[in-house]
């Protein structure tokens, strides 16, 4: 059976450590208690980056400027409701301080350590491909 599809952008933030911001899913949200990349959907006649941009604003009060955002992957994931296809960059500059606007828990982690979180499914891919990333 077609499942509806939902777009997503999803950022991994890497600091001047190579550690990488993830956040817990609240316990109220599907999937809760699984640690996410930062992002979300992406609205009707917006382009991937600037919902990045968006995001991370809502989300964490953070200014991301379009040219430190580079895309690294993309990923098709077979929820049970829904198809998300998830575009996924990285992001290595931004202004601000992190702080959770949506009390979510969140946590700065080395990239070799990424492995030992339950992350969304449709997210596991990427944890590779960062993987992969440090070593070139
Ligand atoms: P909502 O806003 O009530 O629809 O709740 P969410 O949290 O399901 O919505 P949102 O905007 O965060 O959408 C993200 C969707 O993408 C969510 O259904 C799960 C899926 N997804 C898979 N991997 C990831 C990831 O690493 N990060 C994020 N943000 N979403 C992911």
């Amino acid at each position: 059976m077609k499942k509806k599809n939902i777009y997503v952008s999803t950022v991994a933030l890497i600091d001047w450590q190579g550690k990488v911001l993830i956040s817990l899913r609240s316990k109220k949200s599907f999937l809760s208690n699984h640690w996410e990349f930062p992002g979300g959907k992406i609205k009707k006649n917006e382009a991937p980056e600037d919902t990045v941009i968006r995001e991370i604003k809502e989300e964490l009060s953070l200014d991301i400027n379009k040219k430190s955002l580079k895309p690294i992957s993309f990923n098709n994931h077979l929820y049970e409701d829904f198809n998300a296809i998830i575009f996924f960059y990285i992001c290595r500059s931004w202004k601000g301080t992190p702080s959770s606007n949506l009390n979510q828990n969140i946590m700065w982690v080395e990239i070799s350590k990424l492995k030992n979180y339950k992350f969304l499914p449709g997210s596991n891919k990427f944890i590779l491909e960062l993987i992969n990333l440090k070593k070139k």
